[in-house]
């Protein structure tokens, strides 16, 4: 069971000055031993509070506490029901439980922290205190062969969610990865997809999508060179928006698209996700299972298939993952 709603006042208690513990319980209306004894719970649970002796406690990285807030102003989507943590090892394996439970689309778990988060191919993903980390629960009514380019739709409408609330323009690299474009030059990649599905030949039973968008979260030393989070960009608009913002337009966007996607497939979807692109018709290296590919990248088919260009000759791949 979830501790994340009895935890939450505070959480939101807390704050980048310290804070004694006299004074939450007041607030609050706990026993000291009370605040205590949560205070361990939420330090347990991973979040980054400080003790300071004398002086009481303190939050480091205060994001915004949004995400909370949509569980119960159902500030969002009525098709959507979200199931909202504090911590969790990830997103990914709640939602996946529940699929095979049999839970209805439309359900999804989103977490202010993950302690095990995933990528493709149990690659880990860095899931600090402050992104946006959610897995969102889908039975799309076609055949599974066709439920993997959803990732591509999902990835474009994302791009365009963060542009429309943030202001910070964003681009794709094929298949599913969000970049930002930073200086110098070049770009870095902000948000990752997980497609996950069960079915048979003919029919998904279900698709679990996992997203990571890096927002206030802090990234580790070892990602700075290819990873940004949107809290680092300056804008017109920056602290004018929350993440529940661009979660509650994901959504709104996403649920559009994948109506659509599921009567027409990813061929509606192929030139928005084109102009969106971050490198057409560039030079590209193209990791795959067999090795790597050298080419241009010159679209994506109507199957969500990118389209490179190897010496001369057209070459369709659906697999693998461009460097960056
Ligand atoms: C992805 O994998 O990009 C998919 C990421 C999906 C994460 C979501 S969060 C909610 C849900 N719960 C989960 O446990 N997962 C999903 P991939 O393309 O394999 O990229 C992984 C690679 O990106 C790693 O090997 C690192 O190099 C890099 N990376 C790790 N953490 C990152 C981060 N926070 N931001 C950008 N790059 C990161």
């Amino acid at each position: 069971v979830s501790r994340a709603a009895e935890l939450l006042p505070l959480l939101s208690a807390l704050g980048r000055t310290p804070v004694s513990g006299q004074t939450l319980a007041r607030k609050l209306h706990l026993s000291r031993t009370a605040v205590w004894k949560q205070i361990h719970e939420l330090k347990a649970a991973g979040l980054p509070i400080t003790t300071l002796s004398r002086r009481g406690y303190v939050l480091e990285g205060m994001p915004d506490f949004s995400l909370a807030a949509l569980r119960f102003a159902g500030a969002i989507e009525s098709w959507a029901r979200p199931h909202y943590e504090l911590s969790a090892v990830s997103t990914q394996v709640l939602a996946k439980q529940a699929a095979l439970g049999g839970i209805p689309e439309g359900h999804f778990w989103v977490s202010e922290l993950q302690t095990g988060g995933r990528g493709r191919l149990e690659r880990v993903w860095s899931s600090g205190f402050g992104g946006l980390w959610f897995s969102l629960v889908l039975r799309p009514q076609v055949p599974p062969a066709r439920a993997a380019s959803i990732g591509l739709v999902a990835a474009l409408t994302l791009s365009r969610a963060i542009e429309k609330v943030s202001g910070i323009p964003a681009r794709l690299k094929w298949p599913n990865d969000v970049l930002v474009a930073t200086r110098p030059k070049g770009f870095k990649k902000v948000a990752g997809f997980l497609t996950e599905m069960s079915g048979e030949v003919d029919k998904t039973d279900w698709v679990v999508l996992g997203v990571g968008l890096n927002v206030f979260n802090e990234l580790p030393e070892e990602l700075r060179g290819i990873a940004a989070a949107l809290g680092d960009f300056n804008t017109k608009k920056s602290g004018a928006w929350t993440r529940g913002d661009l979660l509650a337009e994901f959504l709104k966007e996403f649920y559009a698209a994948y109506r659509v996607w599921q009567r027409t497939g990813f061929l509606l979807f192929r030139d928005a996700y084109w102009h969106q692109y971050s490198k057409p018709n560039q030079p590209c290296v193209l990791k795959t299972a067999g090795g790597e590919l050298r080419g241009i990248a010159c679209s994506v088919d109507a199957s969500g298939a990118l389209v490179l260009e190897v010496r001369r000759q057209k070459k369709t791949v659906l697999e693998g993952e461009i460097v960056l």
